[in-house]
Order: structure tokens, then sequence, then C-alpha cells
């Protein structure tokens, strides 16, 4: 059956999948958003639900002072005798593991594990745990460290060994170890995140090695692909499915400009099969955005979400350690309480709320209710990149009179380049659309349909503008110079793809 790639578009990069009986589980990244690690549910591969996300006490790890990018890296996910497993990085906090018996009821407290080196992944193997992640030779070469814990306590019940170095191909990340017949296979990335990204992959009789590199490595790229549909593809976790077949799951980048994507990086699907004991991706080694392959679920195409304000959803995400006193629920409204601490902060916490967007092309609409009372109050849509680059349009105040303004903010960069003098203070309508190279802004309440503003999506790429792993966010927000009694009242949020 025909499917269409990415499985789980925007900002879902590092996917890692496990199946439990006939259910499919898939973790991405978060960074420094809160709540942490998304967890996707599907039962046919191709239509993902986010039922949760594995981290919801931010007490439990720094996410106070995370940094752009920071937060966590790269999870992976596995099933065993009834539990789920999910290991992960925290930048500044370490590498840890927390499970639960039903995701839906939330997770265990982190156990932490001594090991260095980033994306953690495990291994169960009869009777024993092996954890794993990218830490090099203490002589600084590229190294894959394997080591037997206790998965209980994070406790080593081994020493620690480097037991492959890779193909050459630099920045060895991404490990997953599968015990699969006689062998036991080691999949990597490397060349780095971006254009030369790549799964490589290695088998050994024995899970210390030694290891013989897969003769048709580089097993998925796409740096060889002159279309440029897809770009980045690495990073691969593999699955079984319940009928037999195999599948690989893989980060990439569909790229809004030269190989760069301001919804970041997403999660793609691609069918393998097995030739003399060594995987083959696809038909070519490369992921495709069409792929004909044997799923059994029509792919459902979800074009429009409008958030029921009144309940909660996985999917809004605040930055770091969000302070919940800001975010008040009631019935079908949401109210928003600005805050001192402004969008481009890098430490803090801004009255943020956001959601992922749905595709490359998409629109978001925001209708508000807000009454500012001094200079400086404001609330808004914003499409937030990072606390260095974002736009927004919003209503604020300035010498005593209420504005609607479109700004830019790149870096120490700050323009605003629409202002329409406000005389109502009802419902307005703001409204964001996004079209490969350009965003438009929208002051529905003005007179007339013409975009207030346009920009270019260049600033917005999270390649083009420093160490961003993320994508663009679609949120809502709410500041103010001094403290303020305004409160920004949200009667509509919705996105659709365009
Ligand atoms: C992740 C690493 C990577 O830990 O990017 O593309 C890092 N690969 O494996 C952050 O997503």
């Amino acid at each position: 059956m025909k499917y269409q790639n990415p499985i789980l578009k925007g900002f879902n990069p590092d996917p890692s999948i496990c199946r439990a009986g006939e259910d499919y589980y898939l973790v991405t990244s978060s960074f420094e958003f809160f709540p942490g690690i998304p967890l996707y549910h599907s039962t046919d591969l191709v239509n993902w639900e986010q039922i949760g996300n594995c981290i919801e006490d931010p007490d439990l790890y720094p996410y106070e002072k995370a940094k752009i990018s920071g937060g966590i890296w790269a999870p992976t996910i596995r099933f065993h005798e009834g539990v789920f497993y999910v290991t992960a990085k925290f930048e500044g906090f370490g590498n840890f593991i927390i499970s639960t018996e039903d995701p839906k009821k939330g997770w265990s407290k982190p156990v932490r594990v001594a090991l260095g080196g980033i994306d953690p992944s495990l291994l169960f193997d009869d009777d024993k745990v092996y954890f794993c992640t990218n830490q090099g030779t203490p002589d600084r070469r590229p190294g894959i460290s394997v080591v037997e814990i206790n998965i209980n306590t994070g406790e080593f019940l081994s020493d620690v060994r480097q037991v492959w170095e890779g193909t050459g191909g630099g920045y060895m990340e991404s490990p997953h170890i599968y015990h699969i017949g006689e062998w036991y296979y080691l999949i990597v990335a490397e060349g780095g995140t971006g254009l030369q990204h790549m799964a490589n992959i290695a088998r050994s009789h024995s899970i210390w090695g030694p290891y013989e590199a897969c003769p048709h490595n580089p097993i998925l790229t796409n740096r060889n692909d002159a279309t440029k549909a897809i770009a980045c593809a690495g990073h691969a976790d593999l699955v079984e499915d319940h009928r037999g077949n195999w599948w690989m799951v893989h980060l990439g980048t569909r790229p809004t400009f030269i190989w760069y994507s301001y919804i970041g990086r997403e999660s793609f699907l691609m069918p393998v099969t097995w030739q003399n004991g060594w995987p083959f991706v696809g038909e070519d080694q490369k992921s495709h955005i069409e792929v004909d392959a044997p799923t059994w679920g029509l792919q459902e195409k979800t074009c429009e979400w409008t958030a029921d304000l009144g309940k909660a959803d996985p999917r809004w995400l605040y930055l770091r350690k969000p302070h919940v006193e800001n975010y008040v629920r009631e019935k079908d409204r949401f109210l928003l309480k600005p805050s001192t601490v402004q969008l481009c902060d890098p430490e803090a916490s801004p009255t943020l709320m956001a959601v992922r967007p749905p595709d490359t092309a998409f629109s978001v609409d925001l209708k508000l209710l807000f009454q500012p009372q001094k200079d400086g109050d404001e609330a808004g849509l914003t499409l937030y990149q990072s606390c260095d680059f974002h736009y927004s349009i919003a209503l604020k105040r300035e010498n005593g009179n209420n504005y609607i303004c479109v700004t830019k903010r790149a870096c120490d960069f700050y323009q605003e380049v629409y202002r329409r003098e406000l005389t109502d203070t009802g419902e307005i309508a703001l409204s964001i659309s996004a079209y490969k190279d350009k965003f438009l802004f929208y002051d529905k309440t003005a007179d007339g349909q013409a975009p207030a503003a346009e920009c270019d999506t260049r600033f917005m790429c999270c390649e083009f503008v420093g160490r961003c792993f993320t994508g663009t966010l679609l949120g809502i927000y709410a500041c103010c110079r001094e403290e303020t009694d305004a409160v920004a009242v949200i009667t509509h949020f919705s996105t659709k793809t365009n």
C-alpha cells in the first residue's frame, strides 16, 4: 500500500520506535521545550497519534536553565516483558532511563546511568540488559560504548567497552543494537545531522564485537539525491512488525531553502528487506516521500486542528519550566497572563504555549480579547524558532495607544514591519500563513484581506541560524515590560495545512 513520508511532520527529530503486540510507539526529541519526549501511538505505522509526553514533571530535570537546543536529546524507546523503557540524555543532567507499564498513567522518576556520550540506547537480551551511547575511546577516537547494566538501578554490571569505530564518516551517534537470529547488529548515524547524514550498520556474533561493517554502507543516505525532496536522512531505528516485515524510522528534512527547513527535522518510515544477513532500505537505500510497501492501513490526511481550549492536550509545549500560574484554563477559553520575561530571553520561561507546525505550508489562526493596561503589554501569535529568532503579530500598547504590530527578531536585529492603531478593543483575529519562501501575517480585524506583512522564511531555518536542532513552533504569547493586571483571553486557536 502507498503512503507518504514524513509520518510525523514538523520538529520531530531522532525517532525511535518499538512494538508492543500489535501496537507501535514512537518517541522524538524535545530539547528545551516542556513537557518532554512526545509519545506517539499507531496500529499501522502510517497514522500516528500523540498520546502523551514521557516527561511531565519539570522539577526532575534541569529545565529551568535549558539552553537553545539543550534539554532532551535523542530518546530511545523499548518494550520488554510488559514494561516500556525510554532512555535519553538531558544536557547538563546526563543519560537516564524512565519506565512505565502503562504510558497513559505516567512514567517513573529518572534512573541515571553514569555513561558519557549522547543518544543512549537499550538492548534486552535474554536475562541481560545492555546500555550503549556514542562515547568514544579514552584517546578520543570515535566509538560506541557498551556496558551491561542493572535496568532498575543503572548500576554497571560489566566494564565499559568501545565496540566499533564506525566507517570514518564522522560524528558517529544514535547507536542502536539488536539481537536478530545469530547476529548482533549495531546501527549508527554518521556524517552529522546535516547534508552528509547517513545510517551505517555492522554485525557481530557477540555484543562485544568484533563488528564487521555492512558491505553496502551507508544503508541509508539522501546526500546523493539530486531531487533534494528529502535531505539529512539518518539517525535510524529498526522494528519488526507483527506480520514479520521490517521497517526503519529515521530523521530527515524537506528543504525549504537550499537544504534547510523552517519546520525542522521530521520522522520518516522506510521498508527494510534482508539479503544475506544484511538489511536493505527501500529500493535504493534512500528515503522517499511516496513509498509503496507492505503497510496495511490507509493513511489519513489530517489537515485541520482546532484546539479545545477547555481541555488539556499533549500537543501544547512550553519553554523550559513554565510558570503554571500564567496559564489558566477555563471552559472553552484560555487565559494567558503576561510575563516580564520576553520571548528573546535565553534562559527564563516566557508566557508562551505553542504547537508543532502541521506541515511546511500551513496557516495558524488566533482570536483573542486583550485590554492592555500599561505600555509594553503585549499578546498575540508568534512563529518561535528560538529566543534569537521569532516573528510575531500581536496587540500591544505604546504611549497609551493600542496597536496591531508585526515584528521580526533575528538575533540583535529587531524590526517592526506593520503597525495599525486600534480604536476598538473587542475580539481581534490574527493569522499567519507559511508558503516555503514566505510567511504572510494577517491582521484579520482590519479592512480588507491583504496580508499586513510578508517575511522571508530563511531566518527561521534551524540549520541556518546556528546550533538549532528544533523547528519553528506556532505559539500564543503574552508579555509586559512591568507587572500588569492585563490578561489575554484566548477564544480560538487552530492550525491547518495549506
Ligand atoms: C542527536 C544526534 C543528532 O542527539 O542530533 O542527528 C542530536 N543527530 O543524534 C540532537 O537531535
